[in-house]
């Protein structure tokens, strides 16, 4: 039986120094050299390697080296394989500093301020408490409850909505298309961190943007396929939303010359809101084995059938 791993070289190292310490009896591989095949019966990738099912017979498990699975065509992957997604505290804890970064720099009107100093204007605007200001979270997973959790700690007034009813502590939830409205009806910095699913691309659309408060702002650290790039372009230009903190972009990088890139009200980071932390996930990782070998059920299992 071993584990193979398919990723950067940096990372492997650090996981394979860590399961030969505490895990010895299950050896580790690195792609693409995997010895015998037929005993590969976990894969951790990004991208995984091609013909699955003829390659490992024997393959039981396939965990994701990210939080997200839109990586990987679900549908082409063998019917029986488990599929597990990164649940892990470094990665949660990183994804929390920046979403209260980003909130904070909204909250407190910085892009302005950038380009008020641009000017070379020096102006006031009032300064509000973080109480006053409605934060909303589109996905209350892992990340987007430990975000809410922070966010509230920082003073500010927090709602999520998710597909099905959350009920979080000091949190206002919403749930599923019907309590949408109502959702983004009080909020003033919205904070997508759903999965990318069939039904979640393109959903930071114009609809979405209208039915926010006049001058609300936008925080997306989830994938770039959330968004549609023009609506956010349209919404700025009429005042709709104030500001855009994006992280994640499609195709990435933007291309040059593409109209995110100077302007003056959208702030883009290259995709590093989190990033799987090796020591942690590697904890992690062999937590979910030992599960595994215990007859348990793993922490970040993907239902298939939703695309998360
Ligand atoms: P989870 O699977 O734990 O949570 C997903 C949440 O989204 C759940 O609350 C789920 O609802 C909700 N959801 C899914 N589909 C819908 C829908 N159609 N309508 C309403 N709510 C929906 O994911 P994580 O929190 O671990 O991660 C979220 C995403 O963050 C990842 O998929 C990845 O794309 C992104 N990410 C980005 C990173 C970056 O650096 N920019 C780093 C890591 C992750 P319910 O609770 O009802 O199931
Ligand atoms: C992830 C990511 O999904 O880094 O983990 O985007």
């Amino acid at each position: 039986m071993t584990f193979l791993y398919k990723g950067p070289a940096q990372r492997g190292a650090i996981w394979a120094e860590q399961f030969a310490r505490k895990m010895p009896q299950l050896p580790f591989c690195f792609w693409p050299d995997v010895g015998d095949a037929a005993q590969v019966r976990f894969l951790a990738a990004w991208e995984p390697p091609a013909r699955l099912e003829e390659t490992f017979p024997n393959l039981e498990i396939l965990f994701s080296v990210g939080a997200g699975v839109d990586q990987f065509d679900l549908s082409a992957l063998p019917p029986g394989l488990q599929v597990v997604r990164m649940v892990e505290p470094g990665l949660t804890a990183c994804m929390c500093e920046y979403v209260s970064w980003a909130v904070l720099s909204l909250h407190r009107g910085i892009p302005q301020y950038r380009e008020q100093q641009q000017r070379g204007e020096w102006k006031e605007h009032p300064v509000r408490p973080a109480s006053s200001r409605r934060v909303g979270v589109m996905g209350m997973g892992t990340l987007g409850r430990a975000a809410l959790a922070q966010l509230r700690q920082l003073g500010f007034d927090c709602a999520g909505w998710s597909r099905s009813r959350r009920n979080d502590p000091g949190i206002r939830t919403f749930a599923g298309e019907a309590e949408l409205g109502d959702f983004l009806a009080r909020t003033d910095i919205l904070v997508c961190l759903l999965p990318l699913t069939p039904e979640t691309r393109g959903i930071l659309d114009r609809r979405i943007f209208d039915a926010l408060p006049p001058g609300a702002s936008l925080v997306n650290a989830a994938r770039g396929g959330h968004l549609v790039q023009p609506d956010l372009l349209a919404a700025l230009e009429r005042g709709q939303l104030s500001a855009a903190i994006l992280d994640v972009c499609e195709p990435e990088p933007l291309p040059q010359g593409h109209p995110f890139w100077n302007h003056p009200r959208i702030w883009l980071t290259p995709h590093v809101a989190s990033a799987t932390q090796a020591e942690t996930a590697a904890e992690a990782l062999l937590d979910n084995l030992r599960r595994h070998d215990a007859g348990l059920p793993l922490e970040g299992v993907v239902d298939r059938s939703q695309g998360y």
